[in-house]
């Protein structure tokens, strides 16, 4: 049960087609309006907001989303009015008032244009890079949204007085860093004791001349590094010739976008004037005397604590020649590669209205629009307005969001979640509001430069936030294809959707297929695995190239699959062939003991779902050699099985991801324990008690308003960087429970 304190109802989440923005004491639904109140909070009311967030990361350093869901269920949440099944064996009555409750609560929390909205905090280095840009642009946020912002970063100091990547992970010097640095340009006073422990924690790990390069790039913008200590992001290599392997358009977009504004930042050696604060944060985070630090030798310094990858040989002997030719560069070069990384950074701003592909090019693209345009340009201005897009506020503070919201992605989860029994034909309104957003969110026209910026197609992707970030995903096409279909089966919905639409659907799914049969995210992948040597960041893996992930391929297999039952004219050889490749791809990423890793959120148990539900509809439509599926199902089941725990739930921890080995989290946890059951379920010899087991721990988790308490975070990015589904707790279970409903109910 949520403990509302008052300080929370100051904050109000506005939505519009999907878009989030927080406001302080908002005095319409105006989301134009927002800030209105935001710099008119008393010293009471920032006393009175100290105490009621004051939130215990020891308990669990994941939030619950509680601001935004107590407020949701005040103004929506209406006892269940329908028609509810009357059945006589009593667990089967508690089965279908559970997901009954389940479902209700949830409908609660939709919004009025028809998506979930959600926390997706969890990184810890976002925040710094917005403060960082406020300070540098001189663009303070209002009173109200920084006396938050400090809640926050004091509430997920860990107890060594440092902070982690993630809120979930131990001290890194990237993290805690970053945060110290924060809490300063935010006022905090030096001699704040959990400042004095912190700069302990620095100065005992070696100080802040090993934090790791993205780290070294914000302090060089804040004057607190030298761009010497910096390697060489080479801005010309923008201007090699497309052909070759290296030129930048083939990295993974989320790299490409984000070492694009780095490299101008470079170019420009962007870095604010000296000032009292600067000179004092010198002192406060080297453990040297800043004067004396030879920078060249700490470009490849880093903290133990915060290496994950180690840079490898190539690229130390790359950066040695591009470290060597910032002193004889051409300057009409230098000036060439600037012009052509601004108007790429432009047209980025454009196609996605000043979103941007994700938080931190957000934030990098802002600071160079700002030094180039000034910040009474109109370009900066329309960056400013976008930065609250990305603020969200729990019960730990306010944080910066991993994304502008996981909206699409949620909602069409939802809808499929809703709809997996005859229970959900008894939320009518929620399912078609539920297709109006995802109707909404499809990508109907192609932007004039998208070629020229080396965009994938998108007429007829959907994307993983909203239409205004607009940049497809291949996914969570396969995603928004998906719930659909399920929405238009369960009749609900009037008109649907035009087919010629859905056909775009299925042609950027097949666009999007790898030559190894598998799917990646974004685009296809676009170069060979050996450029992954030149991944620069240390703290991230596999960032050089969009990949193909066994999550990916199996939400396009099943949608391709889906789409064959329901059109099987449509392009019926293609996609067969597609099919059986994309099946090929799944079955190879199988590991020894049967399982699946998976790359986007915790882990095991996540991908192996997805690859069972792809097998499995595989097998049961008869699309490939039946007995290699079985056998590998079998092996899918074993493993399962292997993990469950003596309460009859799964649990695993981020450890999972980022050492790539199976790691136990101590409880079970309903998220991980959900998406072993729908697997589980799918697998016809398995014995059925131990389905049940699962099922009961489900119900016993869930409380009595019908939610499910926030447990360990599920969501991952890069094998190393943590991120929050706050609705994830939901959507699985009743998932799940739905599903065990309609085998056991249904037939
Ligand atoms: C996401 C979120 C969604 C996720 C899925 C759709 C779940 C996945 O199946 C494919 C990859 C994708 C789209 C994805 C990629 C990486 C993202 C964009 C994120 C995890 C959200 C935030 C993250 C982004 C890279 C964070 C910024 C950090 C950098 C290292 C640039």
């Amino acid at each position: 049960m949520l403990n509302v304190k008052p300080s929370w109802k100051n904050w109000q989440l506005l939505t519009e087609q999907g878009r989030h923005i927080w406001a302080f004491k908002p005095m319409s639904n105006d989301i134009n309006r927002h800030l209105q109140n935001a710099d008119n909070i008393s010293e009471q009311e920032i006393r009175l907001a100290a105490e009621d967030f004051k939130f215990d990361k020891q308990v669990n350093p994941n939030s619950g989303d509680k601001v935004f869901r107590s407020a949701a269920l005040e103004s929506n949440f209406q006892p269940f009015s329908g028609e509810a099944p009357v059945l006589t064996n009593p667990d089967q009555q508690k089965l279908a008032d559970s997901i009954i409750k389940g479902i209700n609560y949830f409908a609660s929390l939709q919004s009025a244009d028809g998506h979930w909205a959600g926390d997706y905090g969890g990184p810890l280095f976002l925040l710094p890079g917005l403060l960082i840009a406020s300070y540098v642009t001189s663009t303070p946020f209002p009173k109200a949204h920084q006396e938050m912002m400090k809640l926050y970063l004091f509430n997920h100091q860990n107890a060594d007085a440092g902070w982690g990547m993630h809120i979930e992970g131990e001290s890194t010097m990237f993290g805690t860093v970053m945060q110290y640095v924060s809490l300063r340009l935010l006022g905090v006073d030096k001699e704040e004791p959990a400042l004095v422990k912190a700069r302990e924690w620095i100065k005992t790990n070696g100080g802040a001349a090993g934090i790791p390069s993205w780290g070294k790039f914000y302090l060089s913008i804040l004057n607190l590094y030298d761009w010497q200590g910096f390697n060489s992001l080479f801005p010309e290599m923008w201007l090699f010739p497309k052909w070759l392997p290296i030129h930048p358009w083939r990295y993974w977009c989320h790299s490409r976008m984000v070492y694009l504004p780095m490299a101008y930042c470079y170019a420009q050696r962007i870095k604010m004037p000296e000032n009292p604060l600067i000179l004092s944060l010198r002192t406060e985070i080297y453990s040297e005397n800043y004067a004396e630090i030879n920078w060249p030798q700490q470009r490849n310094k880093v903290c133990a604590k915060d290496s994950y990858t180690v840079l490898s040989p190539i690229l130390k002997w790359m950066n040695l020649f591009t470290n060597s030719y910032e002193k004889i560069r051409s300057t009409w070069l230098r000036k060439k590669a600037t012009n052509y990384i601004l108007r790429y950074l432009n047209a980025e701003d454009q196609q996605t209205d000043y979103i941007n592909i994700g938080p931190v090019n957000k934030v990098i693209n802002s600071i160079c629009i700002w030094q180039a345009y000034g910040a009474e340009s109109e370009q900066f201005k329309q960056h400013v307005a976008r930065w609250f897009d990305y603020l969200w506020v729990a019960e730990d503070g306010m944080k910066m969001s991993g994304y502008n919201g996981s909206q699409l992605w949620d909602t069409a989860f939802s809808a499929r979640a809703i709809l997996e029994s005859d229970l959900g034909l008894l939320f009518p309104g929620i399912v078609q509001k539920a297709y109006q957003f995802i109707d909404h969110s499809q990508i109907k026209a192609e932007h004039p430069t998208h070629a020229e910026f080396f965009r994938h197609p998108m007429i007829g992707s959907w994307p993983f936030s909203t239409a205004e970030n607009g940049w497809p995903v291949a996914d969570c096409t396969a995603e928004g294809l998906s719930a659909s279909l399920a929405i238009h089966e369960s009749g609900l919905v009037k008109p649907t959707i035009e087919e010629s639409r859905l056909q775009q659907a299925v042609d950027i799914i097949l666009s999007y297929q790898n030559k190894d049969g598998g799917w990646a995210t974004y685009e296809l992948s676009r170069a060979p695995k050996w450029l992954e040597k030149l991944n620069p960041s240390e703290v991230f893996a596999d960032i050089m190239i969009d990949y193909s992930w066994t999550e990916c391929t199996a939400a396009c297999v099943i949608s391709l699959i889906e789409i064959q039952q329901t059109y099987p004219d449509y392009k019926t050889a293609e996609l067969k062939q597609s099919i059986s490749t994309g099946l090929a791809f799944i079955l190879k990423k199988q590991r020894q003991d049967g399982s699946w890793y998976g790359g986007w959120a915790v882990c095991f148990t996540y991908a192996t779902w997805f690859a069972v539900e792809a097998l499995s509809k595989a097998k049961a439509k008869g699309y490939y050699n039946d007995v290699t599926l079985a056998e590998s199902l079998q092996k899918a089941a074993v493993f399962l099985l292997g993990k469950q725990k003596i309460d009859g739930g799964w649990g695993e921890t981020f450890k999972s991801c980022s050492k790539l080995v199976y790691t136990e989290a101590v409880t079970s946890q309903v998220v991980n324990t959900a998406w072993a059951l729908l697997a589980l379920m799918l697998i016809k010899e398995v014995d059925i008690t131990v389905i049940n087991a699962g099922i009961n721990f489900l119900q016993s988790r869930q409380t009595a308003d019908g939610d499910w308490e926030q447990e360990n975070i599920s969501g991952v990015f890069n094998y190393n960087c943590m991120i929050t589904y706050a609705n994830y707790r939901n959507i699985f279970p009743i998932w799940v429970l739905n599903r065990y409903y309609k085998v056991t109910m249904q037939g």
